[in-house]
């Protein structure tokens, strides 16, 4: 039985991954470690908590005491790294955060991975480690940097990033590396354009003007709706984790996306028109919609779009080059964005509760604190 340490699966990707593995392995056990930060909801893993071959602990990957008490009683064979903060919006108000979780969290980690899993040293004093051990990080394809209107990241792009998120996730992934070069510890990293699917935070783009339309709020598009982001939706983004952490050689790096640019403003003109569709082909969704607004639902129109000013040092366009995946371990997506996108709507439609108990606590002042003034 392969030991998973999974940390930040209180998360929107994260949740995702250990769902999609306690489905697909019978062989596995795992423990969740999360802070449960606003990002983290408790009630989206309950099911999976329940299930007796999963466990969960509260607690900061930061903590090495914990992390350390972790591994002793656990004896771990795998840690998979999502645990981070996420959002760029935010690591533009508060970059301190980030560089303490996503860049000291991840070294925490490693350290006391690399503590217990050696076993001895080599002849060059490099140290040797227990078989079959892994050490996994989740980056993202923002720490290449941003492209123009051509080309794509490939694994051998140098990386450049712009934002303190991408700088925190990039930094963290010369460390990963980095220890992989000194200390021989076994790790991957994966590096995944936007995902998009059940279970992510409100904040970002794709729920937040699902869930804005429902509450009949404007929808705020930065700049002029122009910048490209490349969309995978989730469980195909786990099902490419799992292959690289069974499938790929030690120290490994993998691009994973779909080859599916979308503008911001088609997004968001493609979500109100499935939505107005949903509204119209099922007049009972019609429940979701503020009480005054169920009528006449002509609303539902492009004229929510509000332009307000755009993020600062926004990156123009994203687009990952996924052909080593494929080629390497057979990984391809499996789920289309006409598809995705669909079932996402959908998804938000029918887990109100689950949105309205992530937007209870200081959502909506981070909202008003974020939006209230951008016209
Ligand atoms: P998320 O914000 O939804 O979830 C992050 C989780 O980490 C939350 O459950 C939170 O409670 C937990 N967490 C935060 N700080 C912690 C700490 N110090 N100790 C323990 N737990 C902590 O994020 P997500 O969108 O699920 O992203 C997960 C990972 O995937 C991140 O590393 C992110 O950089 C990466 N990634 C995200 C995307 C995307 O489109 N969302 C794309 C590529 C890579
Ligand atoms: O209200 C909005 N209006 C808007 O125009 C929001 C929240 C976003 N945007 C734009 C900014 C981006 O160009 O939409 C695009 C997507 O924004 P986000 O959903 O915030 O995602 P992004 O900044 O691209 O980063 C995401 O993908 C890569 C995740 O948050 C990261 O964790 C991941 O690494």
């Amino acid at each position: 039985m392969k030991k998973y340490l999974v940390t930040g699966a209180a998360g929107f990707i994260g949740s995702n991954f250990i769902k999609y593995m306690l489905r697909k392995h019978d062989d596995i056990s795992i423990v969740v470690l999360d802070a449960l930060t606003y990002a983290g909801n408790l009630g989206t893993i309950k099911d999976d908590i329940d299930d007796k071959r999963c466990f969960f602990v509260r607690g900061n990957i930061c903590d090495r005491a914990l992390v350390k008490e972790l591994f002793d009683k656990y004896g771990f064979d795998v840690v998979v790294n999502f645990a981070a903060e996420s959002h760029v919006d935010r690591s533009i108000e508060n970059p301190q955060l980030f560089l303490t979780t996503n860049i000291l969290g991840t070294q925490s980690l490693m350290d006391v991975a690399r503590a217990a899993w050696a076993t001895g040293k080599d002849a060059q004093g490099y140290p040797v480690y227990r078989e079959g051990v892994r050490f996994h990080q989740v980056s993202t394809d923002e720490v290449y940097g941003a492209l123009g209107a051509e080309g794509y990241f490939r694994e051998d792009t140098p990386l450049c990033p712009h934002s303190p998120y991408s700088a925190s996730k990039a930094s963290a992934d010369f460390i990963v590396q980095a220890y992989r070069d000194t200390f021989h510890l076994p790790v991957s990293i994966t590096r995944c354009s936007n995902n998009y699917g059940p279970y992510q935070f409100p904040e970002k783009l794709i729920p937040l003007v699902i869930n804005n339309i429902l509450e009949a709020k404007k929808l705020p598009v930065y700049g002029r709706g122009l910048n490209v982001r490349d969309w995978l939706y989730v469980d195909d983004h786990c099902k490419a984790i799992d292959l690289v952490i069974s499938e790929a050689k030690d120290g490994s790096v993998y691009n994973v996306g779909g080859h599916n640019e979308q503008r911001n403003i088609d997004i968001v003109h493609l979500i109100i028109d499935i939505v107005r569709r949903q509204m119209e082909q099922h007049p009972e969704y019609r429940k979701f919609l503020p009480e005054d607004k169920r009528g006449d639902i002509s609303w539902i129109s492009y004229d929510l779009i509000t332009y307000v000013s755009d993020r600062l040092g926004h990156d123009l366009r994203y687009a990952i080059d996924p052909s080593k995946i494929k080629h390497d371990i057979g990984w391809y997506p499996e789920t289309t964005f006409a598809v995705g996108i669909e079932k996402t709507v959908e998804w938000n439609l029918q887990h109100r509760d689950w949105v309205d108990e992530v937007t209870s606590g200081d959502y909506q002042k981070y909202y008003e604190h974020m939006y209230g003034h951008r016209g």
